[in-house]
This record gives C-alpha cells, sequence and structure tokens, in this order.
C-alpha cells in the first residue's frame, strides 16, 4: 500500500525538500499550501508535476479547514512544519505567532484525535525552546524560551506530549536546531549573508548589514534533517529527539567564511554598533552594525547535543558547516551568473 504524507509549511525550505524527499520513497504527498496574491510555489517546482503531489490550499489558523483536508486525505503520516519561522518577526506579531505555531498545532491535533484517525504525527519543534539555558541542549534540558517565538513552539511541543499520552497519538517532536540550504528563507541570517557576498563580488551592494555577530548557532544542513524527521514517524513507539550537529559558529564566523569563498580575507575593526567588517587587501567597508537588527532579547549560544538521535534512530548529519557555506555561496553565484531573470532582484539589507 502506497503511504499517503501531508506536510503543512510545503512552499518552505523543509516542506519543499520533504516533498521531494518523500515522493522519492513512493509516496503520495499532499501539502498545504497558504494563499499568496503573488506566486510563492518556486522551491516546489520540482515536484510539482509529479503525480503523486497534491497542493491544498488551507490556513493553520482555520481549524474547520483543517479538519475537512484531514477527512479527505486521511493521511498516514502529517508533518506539521507550517509556522511564523522568524523569531524577530515573532517580536512584531506575537498574536499572529502564537494563532499559527501554537494553535495551529493543537487544531491539527484535534481534527487527528476528532476524525478518530491513525495517523502519525512529526511536530517541527525548535531548539529556539531552550533560550539561554546552558549549552550544549539535548531532550532533558529544561527549557526556557526568550522569544514569542520560542514560547510558541513550547506550547505545541507540549500539547503534542499531552496528545500523546492523552490519546495514544504517534506524535513526536522533532527538536531541531538551526539547518540551512540554498532554498532558506531570504531573512535568514545564513541566506542573508550569503545573498550579499554574491552581490557584492558582483558589482550590485555595497555593504552588508548585520546585526548581532556574536552569537552562536549549531548550523547543519536541512537535507540531513528532513532525513531525520522521516526516521521519527519510522519507529513503532513516539519521542522526542534533538537533531543537531554538536558544533556552533558565530555569525561573525559565518561571514568570515562566506566572504573567504569570493577570496576575500575580512578583518574587523571598532567596537559593538562602530564595529566594520573590512576587506584586508583594499580597505573597502563590506559589513556593517545596524543597531535595529538586534532583538529585544537574544539567544547567545545553541549547540545540541544529537546522541539519542544517533543511538535509536541511526540518525548522523553527513555535512558540515564548510559544505553549507560552500553550497550556500555556489547557489548565489550561479544565480547571478545565469539569465534566468534573478539578476534584477533587489539586494535590500533589511532583516
Ligand atoms: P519556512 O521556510 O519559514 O517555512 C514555513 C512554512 O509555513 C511556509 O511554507 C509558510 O508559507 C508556511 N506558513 C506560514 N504561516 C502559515 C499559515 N498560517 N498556514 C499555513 N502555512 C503557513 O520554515 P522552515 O525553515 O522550512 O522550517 C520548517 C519548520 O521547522 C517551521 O515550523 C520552523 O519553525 C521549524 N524549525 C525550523 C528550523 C530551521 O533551522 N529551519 C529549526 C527548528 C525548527 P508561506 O511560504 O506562504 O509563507
Ligand atoms: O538566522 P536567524 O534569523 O535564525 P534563528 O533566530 O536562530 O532562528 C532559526 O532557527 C531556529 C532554531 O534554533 C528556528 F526555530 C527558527 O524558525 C529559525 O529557523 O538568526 C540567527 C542569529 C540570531 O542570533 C540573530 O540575532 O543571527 C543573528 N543575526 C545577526 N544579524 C541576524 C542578523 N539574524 C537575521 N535574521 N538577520 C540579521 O541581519
Amino acid at each position: 500500500m502506497r503511504k499517503k504524507a501531508l506536510i503543512t509549511g510545503i512552499t518552505g525550505q523543509d516542506g519543499s525538500l520533504l516533498a521531494g524527499f518523500l515522493l522519492e520513497k513512493g509516496y503520495e504527498v499532499h501539502g498545504l499550501r497558504l494563499y499568496a496574491a503573488t506566486d510563492d510555489s518556486e522551491r516546489i517546482q520540482a515536484v510539482a508535476d509529479n503525480r503523486l503531489f497534491r497542493l491544498h490550499y488551507g490556513d493553520m489558523t482555520d481549524g474547520g479547514g483543517l479538519w475537512r483536508i484531514l477527512s479527505e486525505i486521511k493521511p498516514d503520516e502529517i508533518y506539521n512544519l507550517a509556522a511564523q519561522s522568524h523569531v524577530r518577526v515573532s517580536f512584531d506579531a506575537p498574536k499572529a505567532t502564537a494563532d499559527i505555531n501554537a494553535l495551529g498545532t493543537l487544531r491539527l491535533l484535534e481534527a487527528i484525535r476528532g476524525l478518530n484517525l491513525n495517523t502519525r504525527f512529526y511536530q517541527a519543534s525548535s531548539s529556539e525552546m531552550f533560550g539561554n539555558a546552558p549549552a550544549p541542549q539535548n531532550e532533558n534540558t529544561p527549557f526556557s524560551p526568550c522569544s514569542p517565538y520560542g514560547a510558541a513552539k513550547l506550547y505545541a511541543y507540549w500539547i503534542v506530549r499531552n496528545y500523546r499520552d492523552a490519546y495514544g497519538i504517534h506524535a513526536s517532536n522533532g527538536i531541531l536546531f538551526n539547518h540551512e540550504s540554498p532554498l532558506r528563507g531570504e531573512e535568514f541570517v545564513t541566506r542573508k549573508i550569503v545573498r550579499a557576498v554574491a552581490a557584492i563580488e558582483a558589482g550590485r551592494q555595497e555593504c552588508l548589514a548585520l546585526g548581532n555577530l556574536n552569537a552562536r548557532r549549531d548550523w547543519g544542513h536541512a537535507q540531513d534533517y528532513i532525513e531525520g524527521m522521516w526516521l521519527m514517524l519510522q519507529q513503532d513507539k513516539p519521542d522526542d529527539y534533538v537533531l543537531a550537529t554538536g558544533k556552533a559558529r558565530s555569525v561573525r564566523e559565518f561571514v568570515v567564511a562566506a566572504f573567504a569563498q569570493t577570496g576575500i580575507n575580512l578583518v574587523w575593526s571598532g567596537k559593538e554598533k562602530d564595529e566594520k567588517g573590512i576587506d584586508a587587501r583594499t580597505g573597502r567597508v563590506l559589513v556593517k552594525i545596524d543597531p535595529d537588527l538586534h532583538r529585544p532579547t537574544e539567544l547567545h549560544e545553541l549547540v545540541g547535543n544529537a546522541v539519542k538521535a544517533y543511538e535509536k534512530l541511526g540518525w548522523k548529519p553527513q555535512l558540515g558547516f564548510r559544505d553549507i557555506v560552500r553550497e550556500m555561496i555556489d547557489a548565489e553565484r550561479a544565480a547571478f551568473r545565469s539569465a534566468d531573470g534573478r539578476d534584477d532582484r533587489a539586494f535590500l539589507a533589511a532583516e
């Protein structure tokens, strides 16, 4: 019997990669797609024509719509990836973030319960839930979120555990640390950096404006993490797992590594808001600080311990920091070289 999966957040980085992964495994893949007046299906172009792929308009804030879609599809597996996923934006839109990320998860679980579906459920939980708990963080680290995004994700995490215990639903939390790819949203720091570096190299941008250079993140590759999500739903028993590489780098290190890919040796001068990243050869200022890009509360260091995922799922990340930077920079440089019209895009330094 062919398995059916429903992916919420299908147009996002992880949703689009997971769709390709599951189609390769022979799944029938359904995607929940938020209506957008401007076409946002670029990431799913590669799978759009597959006869086993189907899109459904829906919104995580619309419980009736989710109920109807689940009753039509009756999926074997649901991957709940839809979210307002930008931490900085969650400070500006805390209620919408909670409605989508926290209550949206509850709406899906309620539909599974109410329809009495035999569906396995994956929840995209986040290392942001740990806040500034001492690193390294694992499944037993106490949570202390320091953003509206983290708090909303923590509600979703606990409601998944509660529905698992109370109603026997096969529901698992993947507590994923930052993971990147060329498909990463343009507002996240890694993609913003590589886009700017390629644009500066092509003479299309003067300078890159950033917020906190000293924040440290455990950056893995999204393709590795997609497989981890799937493995969680193939287990006999539901559980919660951290997926991470175990190594953290600062935003500053990411910037230096990205410029190095284009042959630029970046050196730093000045302090705090006056700090600048300078091309050692030409003296040109390539990076400056924009205090508006700082967050009201910052999460300083995330480093995950994924031993449980290794021992129970056999999961181990294959790609490391250098691979990620290289692949992301190569993709941006290729976009400039290609004559597909992408080179007229605006490179805005806003977050
Ligand atoms: P992403 O690229 O921002 O994708 C989020 C998806 O959610 C998009 O398809 C978006 O649609 C959709 N969405 C937003 N609001 C919605 C709504 N009201 N109803 C239905 N869909 C809605 O995020 P990602 O990086 O792929 O991450 C996937 C999930 O993992 C998210 O839940 C994120 O919070 C979580 N996570 C990510 C990371 C990471 O490092 N990437 C780490 C831990 C956890 P539009 O494109 O139309 O806006
Ligand atoms: O790339 P970021 O926006 O990712 P952040 O906040 O870590 O969140 C991502 O990872 C979470 C998992 O830990 C996910 F749950 C979440 O959905 C998302 O995918 O920022 C990374 C760091 C932050 O410390 C931020 O303050 O980079 C710092 N930063 C410095 N300048 C910047 C900028 N971040 C952004 N987005 N833009 C800047 O200009």
